[in-house]
Formats: C-alpha cells, structure tokens, sequence
C-alpha cells in the first residue's frame, strides 16, 4: 500500500504543527510593528507569520479605549476623600478593589489580569506629605491579595503578613512618608504572578512645599506574558503597546514636563526610559528635590522608578522608549508631539 505523503519541511514537523509552535513573541512582534507602521524587516517575517497575522489583528488598528484609556491615565490623580483629623491632619481616604478583570494589551491581544479597581496600572494614588492615608481594600478577585505600599509606615500596615481572602477587606492606615515617587503592590506569593497579573500602581507623595508647575504624566513600564511561557510578548508604558505612538502625548514647547517613571516590567531584570532629541533631568526615586542627574536614558530596575523633568526647545515629534530595543519593537514606543506654546 502506498504510503501518504507527509506534509513535512525542514523542521521535521508536520505543517499543523509547526504553525501553532511558532512563536507568539516573535509572531505578535510582527503583527503589532506592522499595525502601526514601523519598519518592519519583510525577510525576518516567515510567510506562516505573515499567513497568521490577521488572526490576531482582528481587523482593528487600535484597542478599545472605553474600559481603559492610556492616554486619560497620564493625568489621572487619586487624591482620595479628604478630612481634617482633630489633630489638624489631613486625612485621605481612598477604596480600592481588586477584581479579575481582562484587559486588551494590543488591537484583539487580551490578558486576563488581576486589578485594583478594574485597570492595570491601578489608580494613581496621590497625597502630601504627611496625610493621613486610609485605604479601604475589598478583595472582589479569585485569589488572596494585599497592598504593599513603599514608603514608611507600621509592620502591620505593610500588606504582607495579612493576605486578604476573596470577600475580605482590611484597612491600611499609616502616615504617607516620605515625599517622593513610589509604588503600590500586591505582596502574596507566588509574588511575581501577583504582580505579572497587574496588581500595582503609581503613589506619589508630593513634598510640602510642592514641586514646580509642570505638565505631569505617570508612565508606569509593563510587559504581559500572553501565553505563559515566562517571557513577556507585548511591552508598554501603562499596558497598551504603541498607544503613545498612535496618540502622541502633546506637550508645548518651553512647558516644564514631569514624568513619573517606574519599572513594573516583571520576566526582565532591567527596563529604560530614552528621550529622543532632549535631556531630562533625573530625580531618582523624587526623593530630593535639588540633586539631580543630566541624561537622556535612565535604567531602572523591578521597583525602581524616577521623577524625569525636561522642557523641548524644538518643534515636532519627539520619540520616547524603552532603549532595549527588543521592548521598543514590542510595544514600549511613544511620541511627544511639541507645539506651539499657547502659554503666557
Ligand atoms: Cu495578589
């Protein structure tokens, strides 16, 4: 009897097989470059990568913005409810919940994350030093969570030791120290699935006396795993590949810009932020106002996070982006649109 004939090449695998194990990196590396137009080399992209692309693509150019919009996130601030204490403090009082929630990472790329109050990065908590903080936790997701805030407070306050069960609450209450750039996080092991999933967000305390009046963003580094081999897929600055680059940031020529940048990017040890035809002045961790280094790329490590200032003598588009290129070409790629100033 005749043998079918088998439907090899040289990988040694039938066709079938070989089209699910290409890579997703390498296959959504293609698909979101090409969505937006980036110089993509055509003979790095296998026509089996080329064949695929519309499966994720999806007909969409752009993720729906309804749930989530990265740009509405720049400028978003918690400041909480506030009171004043009979001790004369002011007190804030913020509620956050955490749910299982799926998000969309790039045009019909989802990630079934776990939140704080339904978006990755949760809100940006933002306060004074020495506030009174009050924060009201419900844990509404499938799994035991906490909030670990950085800063100085109480060994009972630091969200580790007291995981919160799904349908519990706890209250965290300390007093927001010391002034700077810092994180919230989710501290239950296994740690890095927890915070993979999306559980953090930015907190910022400001110093007393305030820092200049700039144009503020928070850009907090991403990457989502989208198929759990422990490699990220898709790389961004608050969770959306390329959405900086397909709705650049306007900023004014001469305006004081102040990004608060820090690294959430779990699988990779070091993430950057690089600004193109500019300088930025670097405040590590925001924790000093005067101190400051004279750069143009700042790495940082898991953690680690930087108050960057910079005002643009030059007109036009700016690119912003991780200097890893890798990332870059993943996703983690912006634009500053400089204009006319219309200030005073
Ligand atoms: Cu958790």
């Amino acid at each position: 009897m005749k043998k079918p004939k088998e439907n090899k090449d040289d990988s040694g695998l039938p066709a079938e097989q070989k089209e699910v194990s290409v890579s997703r990196r390498r296959l959504i590396k293609s698909s979101v470059a090409g969505a937006v137009g980036l110089a993509t080399s055509a003979g790095a992209i296998n026509r089996r990568e080329k064949k695929m692309k519309p499966v994720l693509d999806m007909g969409r150019t752009d993720v729906d913005t309804s749930k989530f919009d990265p740009t509405t996130y720049l400028t978003s601030f918690d400041y909480g409810t506030t009171s004043t204490l009979p001790n004369g403090q002011t007190q804030r009082e913020y509620s956050i919940t955490a749910t299982d929630q799926e998000i969309e990472v790039a045009p019909g790329v989802y990630f079934n994350a776990w939140t704080y109050n339904g978006t990755v990065p949760g809100p940006t908590i933002r306060c004074t030093e020495g506030d009174r903080l009050k924060v009201n936790f419900f844990n509404a997701g499938s799994h035991p969570h906490t909030i670990h805030f950085h800063g100085i407070h109480a060994a009972d306050m630091d969200g580790v030791f007291e995981p919160v069960q799904p349908g519990e609450s706890f209250i965290y209450e300390f007093d927001a120290a010391p002034m700077g750039f810092h994180l919230y996080h989710c501290h239950t092991r296994p740690l890095k699935r927890h915070l993979h999933k999306g559980l953090y967000g930015a907190f910022i305390i400001d110093p007393a006396e305030g820092r200049p009046e700039a144009k503020e963003l928070v850009m907090l580094m991403n990457g989502f795993d989208t198929n759990f081999d422990g490699e990220n897929e898709i790389y961004a600055v608050n969770s959306v590949a390329f959405h900086y680059e397909k709705h650049p940031i306007d900023i004014q020529q001469k305006e004081l810009v102040r990004v608060y940048c820090g690294n959430l990017t779990e699988f990779d040890l070091l993430n950057s932020f690089h600004l193109h035809g500019n300088m930025f002045k670097l405040y590590r961790t925001g924790t000093n106002l005067n101190h400051y280094e004279l750069t143009d790329t700042v790495m940082l490590c898991q953690g680690e996070r930087a108050v960057i200032e910079f005002t643009y003598e030059h007109l036009g588009k700016f690119m912003f982006h991780a200097h890893q290129s890798e990332f870059a070409e993943l996703g983690w790629m912006g634009v500053f649109n400089v204009k006319e100033s219309t200030l005073a």
